[in-house]
């Protein structure tokens, strides 16, 4: 992607999409603390409270300076910052911690509240209503709740050859420790590889970007994102429409693709995300590669990957919007109703009014349409 002009962006814009925000701040460990506090106001379904915090986090990782005593009163003026950031953050530069975080960390509410939401498909709710109506506290006791074992091999006897069986949550606790590791550049591009390899024998044509943390450089990476298109514009829409079940079958039949856990077209009201912004044609899958020739005695272990199929009037929004980060494309939304009456999403720009789209022709112009300085993806870690 094109580098960026950071002069022309500003830490104290309202919008995270005007903000240069690093990887890594200068004030990473605060950063750390707050997030554990909108960590655990999420899990207790505090959205607005969770929000809150959110949006204060962002603000002080594009802050560039140290927060010290000399810096504070500048602080204490960002947006976002308030009365309760403040105690905070005082607390911090004179104890080294947050007194709220502390507690958090030391409860085991927060312990297995966080724990159970780590398993693809249990959400806040769910998590609530395992640790307060069931009483569960360990991974282990969910392992009974759900009877992994008798499902997993149930499912397996089953299994449709053409198929690749849904990821649930039985699925998901048994592979919960290799979902947990992280995957490091090298094997995000293996996969990319070995997807675009795979389209090329479907039909020859295809792109596909990785987008998501990695595009952002991030160096290890909970999941795979590959938004893919086409680049031939005029027969591209067609050759989009149905790739995700056309790939995922022949993937699972390689043995590569394990299970899907959702698969559409369109929103999907069940799906394990908490929310899908865009109506694009997407596979959510778990994935695990070939054996290692070179070395065919490392561990094998299974990933996440999202492939996004976008046709050619959706292609630079979706790689906008699923670079991330969510922050980012939270205010790229919101800066587009705010001042632009438009709506982005990573299905496109549209008119407020008329809902007529306006097409952009690469990842500069979907900035440039929404009336922004251009941003690069490592500066959107908001
Ligand atoms: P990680 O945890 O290392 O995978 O970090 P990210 O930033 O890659 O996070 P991820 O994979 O959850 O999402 C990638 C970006 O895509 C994220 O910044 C926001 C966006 N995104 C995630 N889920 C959806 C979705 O359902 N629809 C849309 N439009 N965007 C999404
Ligand atoms: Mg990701």
């Amino acid at each position: 992607p094109p580098k960026c002009d950071i002069s022309k962006l500003s830490y104290l814009s309202n919008y995270c999409c005007q903000r240069p925000s690093p990887l890594k701040c200068p004030n990473q460990e605060l950063v750390e603390q707050l997030a554990v506090i909108m960590r655990f106001r999420d899990l207790e379904g505090e959205a607005m409270q969770m929000l809150a915090y959110e949006k204060t986090i962002a603000t002080i990782k594009a802050f560039p300076k140290k927060i010290t005593e000399d810096t504070l009163e500048e602080f204490s003026k960002l947006p976002y910052v308030g009365q309760k950031t403040m105690t905070k953050t005082r607390e911090f530069l004179s104890l080294g911690h947050i007194l709220e975080t502390k507690t958090i960390l030391a409860s085991e509410r927060y312990e297995s509240l966080s724990l159970f939401t780590q398993v693809f498909g249990i959400g806040a709710s769910v998590a609530r209503q395992l640790y307060d109506v069931h009483g569960l506290r360990t991974i282990e006791q969910l392992h009974l709740f759900y009877d992994v074992d008798a499902i997993v091999d149930k499912d397996e006897d089953v299994a449709d050859p053409d198929e690749p069986p849904e990821f649930r949550i039985p699925h998901a606790l048994r592979l919960m420790d290799e979902l947990n590791l992280k995957i490091p550049r090298s094997e995000v591009e293996s996969i990319r590889d070995l997807v675009m390899s795979e389209l090329e024998k479907i039909e020859p044509g295809y792109v596909g970007i990785l987008v998501g943390g990695y595009r952002r450089g991030k160096q290890e990476s909970n999941d795979v994102d590959i938004v893919i298109g086409h680049s031939d514009p005029s027969t591209a829409k067609a050759k989009i429409t149905g790739l995700s079940k056309k790939l995922t079958r022949r993937l699972y039949k390689k043995g590569v693709v394990t299970n899907v856990m959702h698969l559409s077209s369109f929103r999907a009201p069940n799906a394990m995300r908490t929310a899908h912004w865009d109506s694009l044609e997407k596979a959510l899958t778990v994935f695990i590669l070939p054996p290692n020739l070179k070395n065919p005695k490392a561990p094998r272990v299974h990933r996440r990957v999202d492939l996004i199929f976008a046709a050619p009037q959706s292609f630079w929004t979706a790689v906008v919007g699923w670079s991330g980060s969510k922050m980012f494309q939270r205010d790229l939304r919101r800066w587009a109703k705010d001042k632009k009456m438009l709506k982005f999403d990573s299905t496109g720009i549209t008119h407020r009014w008329d809902s007529k789209q306006i097409v952009a022709s690469s990842e500069e112009d979907v900035f440039r349409i929404l009336g922004l300085e251009y941003v690069s993806p490592e500066w959107r870690n908001a």
